[in-house]
Order: C-alpha cells, then structure tokens, then sequence
C-alpha cells in the first residue's frame, strides 16, 4: 500500500470544533435495484438534500482503477504534483480552495469531463504518460454520469415533469458544464492531542450545480448539516455513492429540493480520498423553477443563465449562501 505524506499544521485557522456530531441511521438509503425508487428519492431530496445510493450498477473495476491511479497522482513529490497547478480554476491545487482566501486540510486535482480537454490541458501528468490515469478518469465519469442521469430521470418522474429528461438532458449535453474532483485529506495524528479539536478538511458550503456524486475510500470525514442546522457525521462506505442535491437543482424545483450544506474534517489516523462528479449544465442554460412546479405558487427565484451563477459564485466564499442574490424579495 501507499503511505501518502503528512504535511504539518500551519493552518490555525483550520482548528475548530466541529462535535456534536453522531453517525447517523437516518440518512436515506436509496437501493437502484429494486423496483420504484421514484417517491423515496423525491422525499430524500425534500429532506435532506442528500442520500446514499446502493446497487448503482456502477462496475466495480472503474471504481478500483480510477483510486489506484488517485493514489498514485497523490503520491508523487509535490513539484510533479504542481506542475498541473495552480487551480485557475482546473488542475492541482493544495490547502488553497478558491479565489478568495477559503483553506482546508487537502489537496485535490480539478478537471472537467471532457474527455479530449483534459488530454490536452493534462498531457504532462505522470510525465509522458497521462493515459493510463485519463482513461480511467473517463471510464468512471462515463459510469457516474449515467447513473446521475438515472437518479434525475426518476425525480422528475416523481415529481410527474415532463420530459422526463428535463434534468438530464442538461447532463447529457455536449457543452455541459461538469467538474471531477479528486481529493486527498492527508491524516493528521496530532489532532488525537488536541482535545478532541477537528481540523477542517475542506469547509462548509453547497455546491453550485444540479447533482454531485460522491464516493471515498473507507475513512469517516464527510459531515451533512440538517433542515434544523444539526450536523450529523456520514458513515463512509466505499461501495456506494452519495447524492447532493445542489443549487440549481433548487432552483429548478422552486425550491422544493434543498441543496445541502456538507463540510469535511480531517481524519486523524487515516487518508480520505474522495472522487466527485458535480453534473451541471451548459453555461448558456437558463436556469429557473421549471413551469410545472411553480403553478399555483410564486417563483422564489429569479432565471439566470449557469455562467452568470458561476461567475458570482468565484467570487463568493466557500461558505456564502450562494443563492441569496438571486432569491426574489
Ligand atoms: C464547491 C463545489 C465544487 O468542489 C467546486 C468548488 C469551487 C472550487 O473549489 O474551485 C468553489 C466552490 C465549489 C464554490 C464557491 C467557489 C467555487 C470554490 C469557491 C470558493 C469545484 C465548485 O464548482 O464550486
């Protein structure tokens, strides 16, 4: 196995405390497998924002060969490392998350899921060879963003919108605007002397576009904070996936669905190595309550395009309620 390296604190800032948290049972858990999800899925995305996903069809190989390669990435000395970085806003990036001054305990790599921009943007990964790590990259995406576009298909049946693509199809979209996230939380013993203190891994936030899909290795971190902004710690399970619902897909729904508000702490004895597809739009989309949802009550927020969302939103910090400008009063 690879031992990944410890870097050591110089982030104060990051210390702070995040208890009471208690590994929670109630987080839906959502089986593809069997016979119509549609009503569990919508409830989960009204209550939590948030659900586990269990016999996703996702094959296992993509799964073990896009870690292994996550692994090795992670693994190599820090000047190979940048030589894909600064994150502006894709490539190698390490404690710094964003433009405007947010730090974490991690280091991640950002692409997007074009398979023949990152080609071109990332040829110098691993020296010569990038495609060993790029293919397995497309080979999961490919995989995740099918089952996302799955899991939309069946809300907007639940939620009877017609088309059933409604959602989808933004995904499924040539000119979609999706990010893949690789992160890396390095461990950090020292926190065991610190009084039970957590160091933050990557802060407090919502993630902007329709739907992310998370998975990691066997390591606890991930937080979710409920409707009455209670957090309550995810267990991990590295077999199956966990959807967030995000702010365009809130937006989309007129807010029935709640994006949902998730941080990460550092583990103390143990690497979390996470992989995120976040599915969004193309930038020139117009993103507003769908007409279905809004009948008989009013529109709570005002249309714009994902560009102009992204484009507030690098200018926002990690923990900003994003879609505060664009609420109507
Ligand atoms: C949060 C979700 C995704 O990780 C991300 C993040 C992005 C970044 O790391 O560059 C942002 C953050 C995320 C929201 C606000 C802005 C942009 C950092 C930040 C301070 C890739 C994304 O799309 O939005």
């Amino acid at each position: 196995m690879v031992v990944l390296s410890q870097p050591a604190i110089e982030h104060v800032s990051l210390i702070k405390n995040c208890k009471p948290t208690t590994f929670s049972s109630e987080i839906p858990i959502i089986d593809l497998s069997k016979p119509d999800p549609k009503a569990r899925l919508v409830a989960a995305c009204e209550e939590f924002g948030f659900f586990k996903v269990i016999n996703h069809g996702v094959p296992m190989e993509f799964i073990t060969e896009l870690e292994s390669e996550a692994i090795k990435f992670f693994s190599l000395p820090s000047f190979e490392k940048e030589k894909t970085g600064p994150p502006n806003p894709l490539g190698y990036g390490n404690k710094r998350i964003g433009p405007n001054g947010d730090v974490g305990w991690v280091e991640f790599l950002l692409l997007t899921t074009n398979k023949e921009f990152n080609s071109q943007r990332f040829s110098s990964m691993f020296g010569k060879n990038p495609e060993m790590f790029l293919c397995a990259v497309n080979d999961y995406v490919s995989a995740v963003k099918k089952m996302a576009c799955e899991i939309l298909e069946l809300l907007a049946d639940g939620l009877k919108i017609k088309p059933r693509d409604a959602f989808s199809k933004l995904l499924m979209d040539k000119q979609s605007d999706s990010v893949f996230r690789l992160n890396h939380y390095p461990p950090c013993p020292k926190l065991q002397e610190m009084n039970g203190r957590d160091l933050i891994g990557f802060g407090e936030h919502t993630d902007p576009q329709i739907i992310s899909v998370m998975r990691s290795n066997n390591t606890s971190g991930l937080q979710i904070s409920l409707r009455d902004g209670k957090w309550i710690s995810v267990p991990p399970d590295q077999n199956s996936f966990f959807i967030n619902v995000g702010d365009s897909l809130q937006v989309m729904t007129n807010g029935r669905f709640k994006s949902v508000r998730h941080r990460v702490v550092t583990n103390s004895m143990k690497s979390r190595v996470s992989m995120i597809y976040f599915g969004g739009p193309p930038l020139s989309e117009k993103i507003a309550p769908l007409p279905s949802l809004v009948e008989g009550e009013e529109s709570l927020y005002k249309e714009f395009t994902w560009f102009e969302y992204k484009k507030s939103a690098y200018k926002s910090r990690l923990a900003d309620n994003r879609l505060g400008l664009f609420e109507k009063i």
